[in-house]
């Protein structure tokens, strides 16, 4: 019945301060600001427009989704699979309600998405569930690698295409492609790696405080 079904959340994550949240926020809508008025990205609009000569507002094309945090486990009540195994993990049970902090050393902005990459310590890998990044089909990179924040969604697109975007330019860089830097920025260097993906390697991660718990929505 409707209890059962509710008895496990929507997902496991960590969830950003709310004072954070508002200075990460900034921090993207900066770079979006910033992203939107070089030459490099005026020069591959038609990335995110269709068309060649139209111009795009990075700030109002991407839409706010909710709370910001970096989800570990989507259990969708119970339905997905490996969700009961993922709450009876000892890591899970033992950290549940802990406060980590988060470092996040990357943004990323594609036609679809906006987001910024986690990179996780050995602790908060026990909290990663055992094959996230097999699931999407990204065998070889490591475990972790779709470790995200969504910042950000164009219309009409999931918050779960953010770790998929992410998977994308990492297997790019595996199989060795430099991508085509664009320049220095002051948050760090900007890469481009074509189809509108556009990576920002931050100089300074961005550490943040996050509580791990989860969500019933
Ligand atoms: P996100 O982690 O990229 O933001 C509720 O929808 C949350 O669960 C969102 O944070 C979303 O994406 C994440 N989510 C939704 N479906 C998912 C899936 N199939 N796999 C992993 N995460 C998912």
């Amino acid at each position: 019945g409707p209890l059962e079904e509710m008895s496990l959340p929507l997902f496991f994550g960590w969830f950003l301060l709310s004072s954070v949240q508002d200075k990460v926020r900034c921090t993207s809508m900066d770079f979006l600001k910033t992203l939107d008025t070089l030459e490099a990205f005026k020069k591959h609009l038609s990335d995110f427009t269709g068309k060649a000569e139209k111009e795009v507002d990075l700030e109002q094309y991407f839409q706010a989704k909710g709370t910001l945090h970096c989800t570990t486990k989507f259990c969708d009540y119970g339905k997905a699979p490996g969700a009961k195994q993922y709450t009876q993990n000892t890591a899970v049970k033992e950290l549940y309600g802990s406060a980590f902090e988060l470092s996040l050393s990357a943004l990323f902005v594609t036609p679809r998405t906006v987001g910024a990459r986690v990179s996780l310590t050995e602790e908060q890998l026990l909290l990663w569930p055992a094959d996230p990044e097999e699931e999407a089909g990204s065998t070889s990179l490591p475990r972790g690698s779709r470790a995200h924040i969504t910042l950000g969604c164009a219309e009409h697109v999931e918050p779960v295409q953010t770790g998929l975007d992410l998977l994308e330019i990492l297997t790019l860089q595996q199989e060795g492609q430099q991508g085509e830097p664009i320049e220095e920025m002051e948050l760090g260097s900007l890469t481009y790696y074509g189809e509108g993906r556009w990576l920002l390697t931050l100089r300074e991660p961005i550490c943040t405080p996050a509580c791990f718990s989860s969500f019933y929505g």
